[in-house]
């Protein structure tokens, strides 16, 4: 080959990897991440309570993957949000409850979180609402790139509380007789659906969490309408259900929580009244959704856009006969999480995930490099096999010492006093009857306790309820 030819035949390769890399770049998928506030399994695809009204939320489970036994790192929602924005177990960071922040651990105070390795990409970052928890929210999408606003997080609130005149501001329930354009999350909605009508030169990372159903459960009236008083079915619960585990796990979700004792509830008349408020805010926060979702439908970023909807724990509504989160039942653990995009299959995964998963799950996905300190895992071979065998159970954690392991089949509980639980959670769904102390289970809590954290961090920060529930447990252990 003449020299003038094999110079312009590297011309020619140069020519055509250099476009190869800007077409990769134009084409790497966007992603579209929504957060849902307290949201447990009370969604039409999860069937968690025969009532949910989730129409939007049940079509993205439909186009994409359900992760049909996802769970929390942990039950509340700041050290949550920190373990799924740095894929990162609570034990291995000492961010076990609502205080302190990524930034006052100091094995995640320099790391990457999820939007600002996407920053780190070449991704445009845009946020609104909750995403990480408060204050942190602006300061890092406003230096990445835009943060919309919280547009009044948790309010408006009504001159005064409706329902549970006593106990903490945010705890109440009822109608607001205002409409939907008013409350938060429908302007983070519309803020997302004006993004998505813009054009983007770059692909973008867009994450915008709502604040519905965390409480206060005050939403506009007509959400409400939806759920008849007479109507509300009730969760089922059984008498009793906590006389079959330990005192110190008794203490733990009972001593010093801010949540309405189930006991008033009853007694009240309030079960029915604050389960409809709770459906209602679902329903409302759905349709928050379902605005953003037909919005990137009718977009140009229709095909090329990877979406993953999910809340950070679950809630009780009077199962084991106590409200809100801060336990290791499935009440508290099981999230939604919907994964649809470009490739991705309709089907559903019972395998057991955790939101820690998340961002390595997305970095597969948008071809971008794995990060050998996350603990979690991608989630893409799932995506492909659902039913593959998957050795890993998840772990969900309530403090030092308090660990959940969720398999398919099974919840092993094991406290910080050494006290066990273990529930077969296909024949009994509602983890009533604690099996630990049966010698047959021996070999599956075995197996089970495997999977507790070698070494953990010590608790970080003080004061939250958490801390307190915490605290007042071990105390009655001395
Ligand atoms: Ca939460
Ligand atoms: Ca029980």
């Amino acid at each position: 080959m003449k020299p003038f030819a094999t110079f312009g035949v590297a011309v020619f390769l140069l020519a055509v990897s250099f476009s190869a890399a800007s077409r990769a770049d134009e084409t790497r998928p966007n992603v579209l991440l929504i957060f849902v506030d307290d949201l447990n399994d009370w969604t039409g695809c999860l069937k968690g309570h025969p009532q949910s009204l989730t129409p939007n939320i049940d079509k993205l489970a439909k186009t994409g993957t359900l992760f049909s036994n996802a769970h929390c790192q942990a039950p509340v929602c700041q050290p949550s949000r920190s373990s799924m924005l740095t894929s990162r177990y609570p034990s291995s960071t000492g961010l076990y409850f609502l205080n302190p922040g990524i930034r006052q651990s100091t094995v995640t105070k320099n790391v990457l979180t999820l939007p600002e390795r996407f920053h780190r990409e070449g991704y445009q970052v845009l946020g609104a609402g909750k995403i990480f928890h408060h204050q942190l929210n602006k300061v890092i999408f406003s230096k990445l790139g835009e943060y919309g606003g919280n547009f009044g997080g948790f309010g408006p609130l009504p001159k005064q509380k409706i329902n549970y005149r006593q106990g903490v501001r945010l705890w109440d329930w009822g109608p607001l007789d205002i409409s939907d354009d008013k409350m938060p999350d429908h302007k983070i909605a519309s803020w997302a659906v004006s993004k998505l009508q813009q054009k983007h030169e770059k692909p973008f990372f867009m994450a915008i969490g709502f604040y519905r159903p965390h409480v206060p459960l005050y939403v506009p009236r007509k959400w409400l309408d939806k759920f008849p008083l007479d109507k509300i079915q009730l969760p089922a619960t059984t008498e009793r259900d906590l006389g079959d585990v330990s005192k110190y796990a008794r203490d733990l979700v009972t001593l010093k929580h801010i949540a309405p004792l189930h006991d008033w509830m009853k007694k009240n008349d309030q079960w029915q009244t604050a389960v409809g408020a709770y459906l209602a805010s679902i329903a409302f926060a759905d349709d928050c959704a379902g605005r953003v979702l037909n919005t990137l439908a009718k977009s140009s970023y229709r095909d090329n856009t990877i979406v993953v909807l999910c809340s950070d724990h679950g809630f009780h509504l009077g199962e084991k006969q106590r409200w809100a989160k801060r336990s290791l039942w499935e009440d508290s653990t099981r999230v939604p999480l919907i994964i649809s995009g470009p490739g991705i299959k309709s089907h559903t995964c019972s395998r057991p995930v955790g939101l820690i998963d998340i961002y390595p799950t997305l970095l597969d996905l948008c071809g971008l490099k794995a990060d050998k300190t996350h603990e979690g895992q991608s989630l893409k071979p799932l995506l492909d096999s659902p039913n593959m065998h998957w050795k890993r159970p998840v772990r969900t954690t309530f403090g030092k010492g308090n660990h959940s392991i969720r398999s398919t089949n099974w919840r092993y509980i094991r406290y910080v006093d050494g006290s066990e639980e273990l529930y077969h959670t296909n024949r009994d769904p509602h983890e009533w009857k604690n099996l630990a102390a049966d010698s047959r289970y021996s070999e599956i809590i075995r197996e089970h306790r495997k999977w507790l954290p070698k070494r953990e961090k010590g608790i970080l920060g003080k004061n939250s309820t958490g801390h307190k529930a915490y605290e007042a447990s071990s105390k009655n252990l001395k």
